[in-house]
């Protein structure tokens, strides 16, 4: 980003004003009184986990005088290797934000009231009683962000009869799952710093944070390895590396199969891999001549002698080069061609003989725990399939039924099949599709709870919101997510005691259980619940409390033995693909839509994330929203030629109008996009009149997204979007 540069000062300089303003409020939110009786008071130090963005760091929590203090990366943590970002740095000041939820509340008319704890459980139970008794167990849904800490949410509707858990997937990474799954039985990890050559198409892993990646990045960069970006945007990783090739977005799909074609041509591929681990090669090599690098020129506007060159050098550095295994931008949920795309990008590196290699893709080492069985059954899982269609044969074949597709609920809910549900930790109102039916479907429900710390764009018409304690303020079930070449466990856990009547979720749901009738399932606390869960991981939970994170299992090992596909191989090409009728080897798919080319007011409308913000969850935070204005990022990316044809200057005013949403923003000309889209930025558009910071700053790129369901996976397609942009 040429125009955003942060420099420490710059930071300090808005952090200091923002600081001012707590002093405004009293008590414990009172900073300058903090600071005055806090000299010279004892630090504690809190290992803990970062809840500013689903990474979940490990951090040190530092308290002094009951306040929190600063918070640290935990260098122990294989996520974030010690180091924090922004996001998180900002998102944690949260905790003395006025704007928080202070207690439960009930809708009343068009107005909330306060509750009492009790009072709110006491109604919601009878109200989704009668809505079970009526409609079925199939009738009620929770929807939330999936953490490995969210488990027991899972727990409640199985026990209460419903197959209907739901998690944000299908608007962020199914089609991606999907296509790794398919092709080699699982999602891989990237062994990036023992790599030598690193290719990443469409992920940001410095703007889109993942902080370990960074970090692996640099040093594999320091040993000499070659960094290759493909993205239509200058992105901050764009600027770490050492050749950026700006696509065509939508065609990432004929760039890996122009790769794939000078493989096969030119007998690149690793052969004995190949003969021994993968089935279908030779299907490959008779639809693969279709694609050669100069017709993939003319698709993706990638040059066949820059295609040539990288499959050269990427075969002169196998097995220790890889094709990053990506995430949401270019393939996780964005196109048509999304599945088959990730299928490519599979095959192209198991071309490369990477699979399970060091340097190469890898399957990480997660750590399994315990069930709470014997001591606490388990319930029955329920029989049916989701009204989604995921589970059900014959609909979104290779939909993910664990996830299922949570922006189908507002269809599910208006047709009358959806009356009540449960939204925690999650904000379908602003992150899914189309906002308009999203609004109408959730408002059709007969009981909507949302579980939040704010009162976001769902929570504000819900009929009761519960409010969450901030994650300083609680301990959570025990976290799986670092996984790597060796899998770990980590804890959040409370460092500062709540400043509101708030509850920690794992309570929340552990109470709603209770009150519903089907406690049975629920009679352990969370502590014990952690205590018997590490049992079998040899690892013991004051252990966990006293370091944070802890390795567990074995060491990963290198090579590659039966997969999880039908064959046991790396299946180029798929049995089961073919038996779905879906192409079985890939093929060059259109984007749904496109841009017309003759017409200069019209654009792509892709969308991605800055550094220092989260979705949709942070924009509420004061100093963020302060480093957002002060550094101008609040803008549409257009490419500089584009904008002058259409009569614009660097930040002006335009008008972006789709099939569905119309608003207006200020541009940004640069030559850091390629000329045929433009880029919003995903944190902003908050419409909740709650968030005051945030309230009515930018747009959100699902105002302009119609209700997609990409007819494979069920994804949400969320870059097949034709906006014109004109001159406000
Ligand atoms: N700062 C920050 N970090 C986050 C998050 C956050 O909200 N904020 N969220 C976390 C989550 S949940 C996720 S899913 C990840 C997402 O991480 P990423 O997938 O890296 O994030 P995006 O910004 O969506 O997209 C990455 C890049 O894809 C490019 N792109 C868009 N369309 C195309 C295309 O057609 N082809 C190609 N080749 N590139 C394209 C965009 O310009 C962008 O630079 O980030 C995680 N980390
Ligand atoms: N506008 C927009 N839409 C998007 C994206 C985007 O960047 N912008 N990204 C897409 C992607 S990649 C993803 S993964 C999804 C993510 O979409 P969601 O799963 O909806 O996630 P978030 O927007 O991060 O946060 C959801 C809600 O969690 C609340 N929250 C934060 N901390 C806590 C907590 O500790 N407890 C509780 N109970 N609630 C908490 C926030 O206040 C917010 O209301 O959205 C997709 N859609
Ligand atoms: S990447 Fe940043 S916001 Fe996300 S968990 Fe880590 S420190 Fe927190
Ligand atoms: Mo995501």
């Amino acid at each position: 980003m040429e125009n955003i540069k942060i420099t420490r000062r710059g930071f300090l300089k808005t952090a200091v004003a923002g600081a001012g303003a707590f002093s405004l409020t009293s008590g414990l939110l009172d900073f300058q009184k903090w600071v005055h009786a806090s000299a010279g008071a004892a630090v504690t130090s809190v290992p803990t986990i970062c809840n500013g963005c689903g990474n979940r760091c490990g951090i040190f929590a530092h308290v002094k005088n009951g306040r929190l203090w600063k918070i640290e990366g935990n260098p122990d943590a294989n996520g974030n290797l010690g180091v924090i970002c922004p996001k998180g740095h900002g998102y944690l000041h949260d905790l003395y934000n006025p704007n928080r939820l202070k207690g439960p509340l009930k809708r009343v008319g068009d107005k909330f009231e306060p509750i009492s704890w009790e009072e709110a459980y006491k109604e919601i139970a009878q109200k989704m009683n009668l809505i079970l008794l009526a409609n079925g167990p199939q009738s009620i849904f929770w929807v939330n962000y999936p953490q490995t800490n969210h488990a027991y949410a899972l727990r409640l509707m199985h026990a209460l009869g419903s197959p209907h858990y739901f998690t944000h997937g299908s608007t962020c990474f199914t089609a991606r799952n999907a296509g790794w799954a398919t092709t080699v039985g699982e999602l891989p990890s990237n062994d990036l710093s023992h790599s030598r050559y690193i290719l990443i198409v469409g992920r940001n892993p410095a703007g889109g944070i993942d902080l370990g990646q960074v970090k692996r990045i640099a040093e594999a960069k320091e040993k000499g390895a070659k960094l290759v970006v493909v993205d239509p945007r200058h992105s901050e990783t764009a600027i770490l590396a050492d050749e950026w090739l700006p696509i065509k977005p939508g065609t990432d799909l004929a760039f890996l199969l122009g790769m794939i074609n000078v493989f096969v041509k030119e007998g690149l591929y690793d052969g004995r891999f190949v003969r021994e681990k993968t089935v279908g090669f030779e299907q490959l090599e008779e639809e693969i001549v279709n694609y050669p690098p100069e017709w993939a020129e003319k698709v993706c506007e990638i040059p066949a002698r820059t295609i040539v060159q990288i499959a050269r050098e990427m075969a002169k550095a196998k097995p220790k080069a890889l094709i990053h295994r990506g995430y949401h931008g270019a393939f996780g949920s964005q196109y048509l061609n999304s599945f088959q795309t990730a299928r490519a990008l599979a095959i192209a590196n198991s071309l490369l003989g990477n699979i399970n290699r060091e340097g190469g893709i890898y399957f990480p080492q997660s750590a399994q725990l315990g069930e709470l069985q014997p001591d606490h059954p388990a319930p029955d899982l329920p029989e049916m399939g989701k009204a989604d269609g995921t589970g059900v044969p014959g609909r979104y074949p290779l939909g993910s039924y664990g996830d299922g597709i949570a922006h189908a609920i507002p269809e599910l809910a208006l047709r009358g099949e959806l009356k009540a549900g449960f939204v925690y930790h999650n904000n379908p109102l602003r992150t899914n599709p189309n906002p308009k039916r999203v609004i109408a479907g959730y408002k059709k429900l007969d009981l909507l709870v949302v579980i939040d710390t704010v009162l976001s764009e769902t929570a504000s018409i819900a009929h009761y919101v519960l409010p969450e304690s901030f994650y300083l303020e609680r301990t959570e079930a025990i976290d799986t997510k670092h996984s790597g070449k060796r899998a770990q466990v980590s804890l959040q856990q409370q460092a500062v005691k709540p400043l509101f009547d708030t509850r920690p979720g794992t309570q929340i749901i552990i109470e709603l259980a209770k009150h519903l009738g089907v406690g049975k399932y629920f009679n352990f606390d969370i502590e014990e619940a952690n205590r018997l869960r590490l049992r079998s991981l040899g690892v013991t939970l004051e252990n966990l409390k006293k370091k944070g994170v802890l390795f567990v299992g074995e060491k990963w090992k290198e090579g590659c033995g039966k997969l999880n596909t039908p064959s046991g191989k790396v299946e180029i090409h798929s049995s089961t693909l073919e038996k779905l009728d879906f192409p079985s080897i890939p093929r060059w798919e259109e984007p749904l839509v496109s841009p017309d080319p003759k017409d200069p007011q019209s654009f792509r409308l892709l969308h991605g994330k800055q550094a220092i913000h989260t979705h949709a969850m942070t924009a509420n935070q004061p100093y963020l929203m302060a480093i957002s204005q002060r550094y101008d990022m609040i803008r549409l990316w257009m490419n500089r030629e584009r904008g002058v044809r259409l009569g614009l200057k660097d930040g002006d005013w335009v008008q972006i109008k789709s099939m569905v949403g119309e608003g207006k923003i200020r541009v940004r000309l640069t030559g850091g996009i390629h000329p045929s889209c433009v880029w919003l930025p995903s944190g902003y558009g908050i419409f909740s009149k709650h968030l005051k910071t945030a309230f009515d700053m930018g747009l959100s790129y699902n105002d302009f997204l119609p209700t997609y369901f990409d007819p494979t996976v069920g994804h949400a397609m969320s870059s097949e979007i034709v906006v014109q942009v004109t001159k406000a």
